[in-house]
């Protein structure tokens, strides 16, 4: 099993800091803006774009959480019958009208976001949706698309990504492992 390091700690920042910027440029600031981490470590990665447009702009921007259950107990099998499910949510400001944008580590076949995109819409009814990613990794089975993206890694199917957050594993890394 071959590993390639696709980020450092330093890259992450950069890739986090860059898309900090572009948020805000894209929607003129951070009025209005909700960011919904999709767990695990969808919600430290929104959490360290809070603390960056903070820091830009000194506006704590409200953070919410999706849990949304894992659905291929073989990781290495890409297609499964069901969909994945939203287990819980956490979001505890009101929505409507706002701008939501999710945030998980990996994009893949759009299935989860697909589902988080249902869970936010029984909550309420956001001005618009918008999705940041950590890594797109391609493969997508439905008609989604991140606006925000860390790095695009186009991956074969016998390849899997590994991402580390220091919140969750200890150290900041993404990297690309051969089945
Ligand atoms: P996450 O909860 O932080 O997103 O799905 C459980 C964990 O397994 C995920 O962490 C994810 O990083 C990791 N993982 C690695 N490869 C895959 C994959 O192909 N599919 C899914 N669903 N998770 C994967
Ligand atoms: P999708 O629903 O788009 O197929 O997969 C997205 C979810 O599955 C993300 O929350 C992500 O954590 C996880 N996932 C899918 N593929 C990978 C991968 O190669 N590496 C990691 N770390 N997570 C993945
Ligand atoms: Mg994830």
């Amino acid at each position: 099993k071959k590993k390639t390091v696709v980020l450092d700690a330093p890259a992450i920042n950069r890739a986090l800091t860059r898309m900090a910027h572009e948020i805000l440029e894209r929607n003129k600031g951070a009025d209005d803006l909700i960011l919904v981490g999709i767990k695990t470590r969808g919600v430290p990665l929104a959490k360290r774009l809070q603390e960056k447009i903070k820091q830009i702009e000194n506006i704590t921007v409200p953070i919410g959480e999706l849990d949304i259950t894992l659905y291929r107990d073989d990781l290495e099998k890409v297609t499964e019958n069901n969909d994945p499910e939203v287990k819980s949510s956490s979001i505890d400001e009101e929505i409507t009208g706002k701008l939501v944008v999710l945030v998980d580590d990996v994009l893949f076949t759009g299935r989860t976001v697909r589902a988080a995109m249902d869970a936010v819409i029984d909550i309420g009814r956001p001005s618009q949706i918008q999705l940041g990613v950590l890594i797109d990794r391609g493969h997508r089975e439905l008609p989604i698309r991140a606006d925000y993206v860390g790095k695009n890694i186009p991956t074969s199917e016998k390849e899997v990504i590994v991402v580390r957050l220091n919140e969750v594993d200890k150290n900041d890394q993404v990297s690309i492992f051969e089945k």
